[in-house]
């Protein structure tokens, strides 16, 4: 495969494939291992991730890319090929999650700022020696209005640190994903989650051109625009597509390599629908695809329960919804497809 970071980028967001946010922590792991009853250790989170990365048709049909954690990346399957071979010879390109997660930020009561700049050039060297060519470092933008949060100096920190993180990857020749998340937790509606991306957006270009970062090596890893889960409101994907096309169009440059959305605690649908319904207003300047962790991994969980004998259940769980966003990814999805499975 071809080292350049455009090349890369592109194929990150190929026809129809996305990516697999396989990269929480910790922490993270053991909040959806508690949900289906199973321990979390190095042993249940590999054959787990295992069980995703050996599911062969979902992988080379519909998967581009796998954002690991710095465990996973180490790691050997159970018959002791490293988890990175694996992944590799199914024909998706491996990733690595490089931020050491959000803090709160001093003096900002409810913000955050994600940390991790300290020693990342030398870690990306490690990465990119381990199979790594792309990373991804997020940072949260939370929404209270009421509390004045976010504070211009939030979304100013954050955007600086995705630049400078974009900036030093491709340095060592890895594709960044930019991640600015604008959380759905919040009470806010729609329109106050436009606003705030849009201003969150409009900052963090403003950095990365400022970092001299090739934008055509970059991917975006937005959130969609949609009422905070607290307003008791559901955006329909109509409202959800026309409104963020209609953001990207005022802040994303044409330039970037591509747009693959979080899905931030929507529903497993509701992430396909919407991103079916971004595809299906298109042409757009940009390819949109999933990177989606809960979203692709809640099925095959649910499925799995930590029991050998459910693999292959667990794997046409995950192929079957990352077939769905594949064809989200195409505007070619119904529902009548999620029915019939
Ligand atoms: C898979 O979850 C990722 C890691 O989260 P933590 O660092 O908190 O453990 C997360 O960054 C993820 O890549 C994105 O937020 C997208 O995941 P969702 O679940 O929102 O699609």
């Amino acid at each position: 495969m071809s080292e350049r970071l455009e090349d890369i980028a592109a194929a990150m967001v190929a026809d129809g494939k996305g990516l697999l946010a396989a990269d929480e922590s910790s922490g993270t792991i053991k909040k959806r291992f508690d949900v289906i009853g199973v321990e979390s250790t190095a042993d249940s989170r590999r054959d787990y991730r295992e069980m995703m990365f050996r599911a062969r048709e979902a992988m080379t049909r519909y998967i581009s890319g796998v954002i690991l954690y710095d465990e996973t990346i180490r790691q050997k399957a159970a018959d002791g090929t490293p988890l990175v071979d694996i992944i590799k010879a199914t024909g998706a390109i491996p990733g690595i999650k490089v931020d050491a997660g959000a803090k709160p930020l001093a003096g900002y009561p409810g913000d955050t700022i994600t940390e991790g700049l300290d020693g990342l050039r030398e870690r990306l060297a490690d990465y990119y020696k381990l199979g790594a060519r792309f990373a991804k470092w997020r940072a949260v933008i939370d929404i209270d209005v009421a509390r004045g949060v976010p504070s211009a100096t939030s979304i100013g920190s954050n955007a600086h640190a995705l630049a400078r993180y974009a900036a030093l990857c491709q340095e060592a020749g890895i594709v960044p994903i930019v991640e600015p998340e604008v959380l759905m937790d919040g009470a806010h509606d729609i329109g106050t989650c436009y606003e705030i991306s849009k201003a969150t957006l409009t900052k963090l270009y403003t950095e990365l051109y400022a970092a001299r970062v090739v934008l055509e090596g970059t991917i975006l890893k937005p959130n969609m625009v949609l009422a905070g889960k607290k307003s008791g409101n559901t955006s329909s994907p109509e409202e959800v597509a026309e409104k963020t096309i209609k953001l990207f169009r005022e802040t994303v440059p044409a330039a970037i390599g591509g747009i693959a959305f979080l899905s931030g605690g929507q529903s497993d649908e509701e992430a396909t629908a919407n991103l079916n319904a971004i595809n299906a207003i298109g042409p757009h300047p940009w390819k949109l695809t999933f990177s989606y962790g809960r979203a692709l991994q809640a099925a095959p969980q649910k499925a799995w329960g930590g029991k050998a004998a459910n693999v292959a259940a667990a794997q046409a769980a995950f192929a079957h919804r990352a077939r769905m966003n594949h064809l989200a990814a195409l505007g070619k999805w119904q529902p009548e497809l999620e029915q019939a499975a």
